[in-house]
């Protein structure tokens, strides 16, 4: 099994915890043709997105829940869904906060911070929306468990390396930090970096992190 994988990307870091969680023979591939939309890549994943990941039998799987959601049927030990369809729906809401409402306007400061001359307007913009989505996150967040919960889930993969990146554009904006005014998030940030698989990723995208902001 092979992952397309960029260690910064909060997405592949989704799918890296899962992998580490169960201890997943997966090799790591770098971005073929060295770009998004490389021919060799768009030959293998028409988006050209990472995360992509491949079967021992050659099949393609685009986006990151999608490529989660597979993991955990083709191995469900350790299990990253809880059992009840109740639960299950819990952790899902997450995931799709997540992906539809917590990483866009974290993804628009980071564009912002590569771009030539950056749009105050989208910034302020980004940065009010995001403080709001993590106003939400914390009022959401078990305050005394995993995010959705006592079992750590598809829901903390999805939401850990994303707070890597939110913490950094907060940073480089010079606004107020994620856990500031917002206990239920800090406690859960404090308690799910314990976690192996999730203190393997983070450092592998404070790494690079760390590697972009020399080039700049
Ligand atoms: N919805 C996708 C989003 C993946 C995504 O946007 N990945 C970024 C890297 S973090 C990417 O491939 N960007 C290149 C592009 O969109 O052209 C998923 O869940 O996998």
């Amino acid at each position: 099994m092979k992952l397309y994988n960029l260690n910064l990307s909060n997405f592949a870091g989704k799918c890296r915890i899962a992998i580490y969680e169960k201890g997943l023979d997966v090799t790591m591939e770098p971005l073929p043709g060295g770009d998004f939309k490389s021919p060799e890549f768009l030959k293998i994943n028409p988006l050209g997105k990472i995360p992509t990941f491949e079967t021992d039998d050659g099949q393609t799987i685009a986006e990151s829940e999608v490529i989660n959601e597979y993991l955990e049927d083709k191995f469900p030990k350790p299990a990253l869904l809880p059992k009840s369809p109740e639960a299950r729906a819990r952790v899902r809401s997450f995931t799709r906060f997540h992906d539809l409402y917590l990483d866009p306007p974290m993804r628009t400061l980071f564009r912002q911070t590569r771009a030539k001359v950056p749009d105050e307007k989208k910034v302020n913009e980004a940065l009010s929306e995001l403080n709001l989505r993590l106003d939400q996150l914390d009022s959401m967040v078990s305050a005394e468990d995993f995010a959705a919960g006592p079992e750590f889930t598809m829901a903390d993969c999805a939401l850990a390396p994303t707070m890597v990146l939110v913490n950094a554009m907060l940073e480089a904006y010079h606004a107020k930090p994620p856990l500031e005014g917002r206990p239920r998030l800090a406690g859960w940030w404090a308690r799910v970096q314990n976690r192996p698989s999730v203190k393997k990723v983070l450092g592998e995208m404070h790494e690079a992190l760390q590697a972009l902001q020399a080039k700049k």
